[in-house]
């Protein structure tokens, strides 16, 4: 893709060290709660069902009728966050369908018209924000319902073929479109106090920066928020000025994620179920164990994770959502320390066998996360010399070590000489 190479404005000459600057609170923060909610939680059965189930609008209708959601109590949301150890949270403001969730000046198409007669967003952000959470918005490049976004192979869902497209595509004028999206940016990025993060979503193979006008977008972007965080899906990817983090999704990288060799801010956004927005019928939840190994297996490589809550129509999190997010905030309450602030450890230490390692750079301390409990010895590989004490993270007990010589009662042809060993208890803990 070609990128119109005129001069940058000043943040786009940034220098790495700016950049660290800037984005510090985020690579601190590490974990944070992704809110997919929009009418789809009426249907219950995935936020992409519209389009799965290729639902014309007039039926789709009756789903913005119904948007009633009389449980709804950001206060609690944000408390189920903090609780859960999260320092940032994303709300979907508007979703591929096209909804907005606050009272938008452009589009009728808002949560102001339906039964909820109000605008959503204001009292999310404020609750949050009363919790110390920082404030990221989700806005869906995609839209489903604007009469100006112009048919693709791909988007809108229909109709499907060529010439139908073409003929579908008379009197859409997809620079109105632009023009629509930085107005409701320009909105969600003035109306509600400084904003954080900005995760846009997202550019395929029918639309990209042109399509977008990426460029201007990105520019009004920095220009109203300064500070704010955008993730890497306005397809300005060839760049080293488009983005500010990576988003993989759903998925779990072998290694830290790099552009040209570089090490660069990514963060992979995660489901409980495999839906993201409230889905009913799924049976596929992930335990607490493997969502706070999740979190672990993200920091120890360098990244962040936004972990997904699908709220239902009602505006309640479900039960079993609930259940993970409190599981997760009591490994937190005793093992944040090996979370916040941590990152990949360096090279030289040799991660120890069924572990995952985390490390604070600033506090000089290294966590060793231990995902099977071993027999009794733990053999550290390039620790010798590294440090002076050894505890458990959960009650801050001491544990032994030694290294063994060639004369020592442990020696074993196999013990290498900087070895370290660790003694520990033979039963497990009693932690998660
Ligand atoms: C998108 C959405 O379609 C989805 O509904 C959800 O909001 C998710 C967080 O983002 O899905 C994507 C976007 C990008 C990729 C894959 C799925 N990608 O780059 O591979």
């Amino acid at each position: 893709s070609e990128i119109n190479a005129q001069e940058r404005p000043a943040w786009a000459k940034e220098t790495k060290e700016q950049k660290e600057k800037r984005m510090k609170w985020w690579t601190d923060a590490r974990f944070g709660m992704f809110i997919h909610w929009g009418l789809y939680a009426v249907p219950a059965r995935h936020e992409w069902v519209k389009y799965y189930e290729r639902i014309p609008d007039k039926e789709y209708e009756k789903y913005f009728n119904l948007f009633d959601p009389d449980l709804y109590n950001p206060k609690q949301w944000a408390a189920k966050a903090k609780e859960a150890g999260m320092k940032y949270f994303v709300i979907t403001t508007k979703h591929h369908e096209g909804f907005s969730l606050w009272d938008t000046k452009y589009s009728d198409y808002k949560a102001t018209k339906t039964p909820a007669g109000r605008d959503l967003i204001k009292p999310m952000v404020e609750a949050f924000r009363a919790e110390g959470i920082k404030v990221g918005f989700y806005y869906s490049l995609i839209d489903w319902h604007h009469p100006d976004f112009e048919i693709d192979a791909s988007h809108p869902p229909t109709p499907q073929g060529k010439d139908e497209r073409e003929a579908a595509n008379k009197g859409r004028d997809q620079k109105k479109y632009q023009a629509y999206m930085k107005n409701q940016l320009t909105e969600l990025l003035t109306q509600f106090g400084p904003i954080d993060v900005l995760f846009t979503d997202f550019s395929y193979d029918g639309k990209g920066h042109k399509e977008w006008d990426s460029e201007n977008l990105l520019k009004l972007i920095r220009k109203l928020q300064p500070n704010i965080i955008v993730n890497d899906r306005l397809d300005l990817n060839d760049t080293d000025w488009g983005w500010d983090i990576k988003t993989p999704e759903q998925f779990m990288p072998r290694e830290w994620l790099t552009v040209k060799g570089e090490k660069v801010p990514w963060e992979t956004c995660q489901t409980f179920s495999g839906s993201w927005g409230y889905h009913r019928d799924e049976n596929s939840w992930k335990s607490v164990p493997q969502l706070i190994a999740m979190l672990i297996e993200t920091v120890s490589k360098g990244g962040n994770l936004l972990l997904n809550v699908g709220p239902t129509a009602r505006g309640e999190f479900d039960e079993r959502a609930n259940e993970r997010l409190e599981g997760i905030g009591a490994w937190m309450k005793q093992h944040s320390r090996s979370i916040y602030g941590c990152t990949q450890a360096p090279d030289s230490f040799k991660v120890p066998q069924n572990c995952f390692l985390t490390y604070n750079p600033e506090k000089k301390r290294m966590y060793i996360h231990l995902m099977q409990w071993p027999f009794k010895s733990l053999h550290l590989e390039g620790f010798k010399g590294k440090f002076k004490y050894a505890q458990l993270l959960n009650d801050g007990s001491e544990i032994k070590f030694y290294s063994p010589t060639k004369e020592g009662s442990h020696t074993t042809e196999t013990t290498k000489d900087g070895d370290v060993i660790l003694n520990l208890p033979v039963q497990k803990p009693n932690v998660e």
